[in-house]
């Protein structure tokens, strides 16, 4: 039992969604559960003995949750964004055996400890601003087992950082070279046969796919989710990306936990993501790196009441970045979304698009995952570029 005393909370107004801050208050933590929060003059006779310490009123925001990455893989793509700057698209890098396949050879290269040993200052980044549970994904393995150790590789983070580690399984993500003729053949031998390894290793917390012109089409998709609902596993898809091929209605058809980029999402998509209650992820690191002109339909979003979650999309190809602070700007300046909108982003939404009821807010009963802020405003956090206020990151009870 702890008590961390003269800290100012953040939430969220109701109705409004306002970001707020309280006056100094206090939140008890008991094991790594939040047990109780509110003005220190009404704390509870049965915590008035637990250990105190006293945050000189900083700012306390839940732990940041970056909800969608790909943080594991193998070599790097410095030499296709040289490329694209001359003049060629991701597209057309990815139709030449580039893009996606490159990051495959070399992540089917690469050894677990070589994955992990490059992955850990990416996610360490993340760690340093206040991230406390972070989303892996694989798909740059592409055959089972390069796809299995991609994701050991992401449980053993979890093992060896103090953050909570969500894997995703994330086979269809592009077709291999070696099933070129058979793209039925990929799904079932490969993305359903090696969901079921993967399963019963214990290593998959969501499947996920890349729903798109030069990935898989809605109706693969589909069954790759059928599969995935016959295994109780909840599903994501990378939807609208490039292209509207409707892969958000069909996830959200599936009761997908969110749809992500969504920058071609048209109002049947909008419509039917509010329905079925999908999170919108935004990933505003890939629209950047990218120059992408079409942004995702933010003000549709808000007003049919979509939640929407922002993610660095940490990937060599398309979104090499990892702040999540910096995210939140960009969704603030690039995407026109709240200050309030990017810190519910990081936060309550970003726990729902994983599935998490048990963190990504403040209250008893909750995960003790939290943030401490050297700010004045909760603004401050969208607003300042390439600046890090963390103070300190408490992760299950426990100030790392
Ligand atoms: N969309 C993305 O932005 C990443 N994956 C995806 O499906 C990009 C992956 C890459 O280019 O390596
Ligand atoms: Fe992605």
């Amino acid at each position: 039992m702890q008590i961390l005393g003269n800290v100012r909370i953040a939430g969220f107004a109701e109705g409004s969604g306002q970001a707020t801050l309280s006056d100094p208050s206090a939140i008890v933590i008991d094991g790594a559960r939040i047990a109780w929060v509110g003005d220190a003059a009404d704390l509870p006779g049965e915590y008035e003995q637990a250990p105190r310490r006293d945050l000189g009123g900083r700012v306390v925001t839940p732990g940041l949750i970056d909800c969608h990455t790909h943080v594991v893989f193998g070599g790097d793509r410095a030499r296709e964004f040289e490329m694209r700057l001359e003049g060629a698209s991701y597209e057309d890098i990815a139709r030449a055996g580039g893009g996606i396949l490159s990051s495959v050879r070399d992540t089917r290269a690469a050894s677990p400890d070589q994955l992990l040993e490059t992955a850990l200052p990416r996610v360490d980044a993340l760690l340093a601003e206040g991230v406390t549970t972070l989303e892996i994904k694989s798909g740059y393995g592409l055959e089972i087992e390069s796809e299995l150790k991609m994701l050991r590789v992401a449980r053993r983070i979890g093992e060896v950082r103090p953050v909570s580690v969500r894997t995703t399984w994330l086979a269809a993500h592009a077709l291999p070279p070696e099933y070129r003729d058979d793209r039925a053949a990929y799904l079932r031998d490969v993305v359903m046969a090696g969901m079921d390894r993967a399963h019963a290793e214990g290593l998959i917390d969501a499947v996920d796919g890349f729903c798109e012109g030069i990935a898989f089409s809605p109706d693969e998709m589909a069954q790759v989710f059928d599969h995935a609902a016959s295994l109780g596993l909840p599903v994501k898809l990378h939807a609208e990306q490039l292209s509207d091929l409707g892969g958000a209605v069909m996830a959200a058809r599936h009761g997908a936990l969110s749809a992500d980029h969504l920058e071609y999402l048209g109002d049947d998509g909008v419509a039917a993501m509010a329905r079925a209650g999908t999170v919108a992820v935004l990933l505003p690191g890939a629209f950047y790196l990218l120059r992408e002109t079409q942004l995702p339909p933010v003000a549709s979003l808000r007003k049919a009441g979509v939640p929407m979650a922002l993610a660095t999309d940490c990937n060599p190809g398309t979104s090499p970045l990892t702040s999540l602070l910096l995210t939140m700007n960009m969704g603030a300046t690039l995407f026109r979304m709240t200050p309030s909108e990017c810190l519910a982003g990081v936060t309550v939404n970003a726990a729902r698009a994983l599935g998490l009821p048990d963190r990504g807010a403040i209250a008893p009963g909750l995960r003790a995952d939290l943030a401490v802020w050297d700010i004045a405003h909760l603004a401050e956090l969208s607003y300042r570029i390439g600046f890090n206020p963390l103070h300190a990151r408490i992760v299950g009870g426990e100030f790392v």
